[in-house]
């Protein structure tokens, strides 16, 4: 056979073997052995030096015109393969199974507490008000009985904006607006975000608090412990007790830090013989602070000498901390998915 008709021979040689083939991988081979470097065309062409060198053009052009059907031929087939793949692809779909749903989001914990315990305070009268974060030192510091050179107003302790403009410590500057914004009788209660340059593992920058505010006639300790009694009874079980222990803030007279009988061992200070890790084996845990509202405070309010009021506040990541038995605070800050979603 001469060469010219073994050229021919290339391109039907190449038509049949590509009938059989039906795989990406099995046609790389061909086009490798067919038009590879040292494939069956180079060997071909290997042969040219033999040649009459007047023969030479035409067996070249021959050549090219080959190379270029082998081509066309396996890059047809590589698109047919290609086509019958994604074909067999659209026929594995099937329309009849059901959709994906839709991501179901779910409240922040710290959310499900404010309201939880926020509901508790609004079933007894208390109306939930809020206020801005951004506060003026004087309803956050002056008219709560903080006058200018007070520790708390340190900027150790303070997040500034200006000289004047302050990220709001505590949520009682909110209690200041009501007080200026209506006369007595109130009760509110104040849920919200507060700011202080703190951190560490128990301390965040920003972390959340309720405080609330009854303000009437005749209003005495007696109706705090009771309101705070209800609401302790209805977050942790009603076999909880509370007790009251002195303590010291400048916006109340007298004042009171609020603990609770420990949840984890029933107030015995032990866990099966072990000693309690909640409450350091006293058997009770700190739960919020509360007072009877200093008349300088309701001085400021301009509100009638004759009336009394208690106030108190919790930090809310806290609670939830003792609601739900977890031992990092920094769990409500990560956003973390495995965190969250178990408060669905
Ligand atoms: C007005 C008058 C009095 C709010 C109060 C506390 C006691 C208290 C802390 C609990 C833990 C803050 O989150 S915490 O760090 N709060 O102990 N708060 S009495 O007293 C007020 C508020 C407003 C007009």
């Amino acid at each position: 056979m001469d060469i010219l008709e073994t050229l021919d021979e290339l391109v039907d040689e190449t038509r049949r073997r590509l009938s059989d083939i039906a795989e990406e991988q099995a046609l790389e081979a061909l086009r490798i052995d067919v038009l590879g470097r040292k494939g069956r065309l180079s060997a071909i062409m290997g042969r040219l030096a033999e040649l009459d060198p007047a023969e030479r053009p035409k067996v070249g052009e021959k050549a090219n015109a080959v190379k270029q059907a082998c081509t066309d031929l396996i890059e047809t087939r590589r698109k047919d393969i290609a086509a019958r793949k994604e074909e067999e692809g659209l026929a594995r779909f099937d329309p009849t199974l059901p959709g994906r749903a839709p991501w179901q989001g779910s409240l922040h914990p710290t959310t499900c507490v404010i309201d939880q315990l926020c509901g508790v305070f609004v079933s007894m009268g208390f109306k939930a008000v809020s206020g801005p974060e951004v506060e003026h030192d004087y309803y956050n510091f002056e008219a709560l009985n903080m006058p200018a050179a007070h520790p708390a107003r340190d900027m150790q302790d303070t997040l500034y904006i200006t000289p004047t403009t302050l990220l709001r410590t505590h949520t009682s500057p909110v209690q200041i607006r009501s007080m200026l914004a209506s006369p007595p009788p109130l009760a509110v209660i104040v849920p919200g975000k507060v700011y202080r340059r703190d951190s560490d593992l128990t301390h965040t920058p920003m972390f959340h608090q309720i405080e609330g505010l009854l303000v009437g006639e005749g209003v005495t300790m007696a109706h705090l412990r009771g309101t705070l009694t209800t609401f302790v009874q209805a977050v942790f079980g009603a076999d909880t007790r509370i007790r009251f222990r002195p303590s010291f803030f400048p916006f109340t007279e007298p004042s009171a830090e609020v603990d609770i009988s420990c949840k984890l061992c029933g107030g015995t200070g032990n866990c099966d013989g072990e000693p309690c890790r909640v409450c350091k084996t006293t058997g009770w845990v700190e739960i919020l602070g509360c007072g009877m509202v200093d008349p300088a405070v309701f001085e400021a309010v301009d509100y009638p000498a004759d009336v009394t009021g208690f106030a108190f506040g919790l930090g809310v990541e806290r609670v939830a901390m003792l609601k739900y038995a977890i031992n990092d605070l920094r769990m409500f800050f990560e956003n973390d998915k495995r965190f969250l979603e178990q408060f669905l």
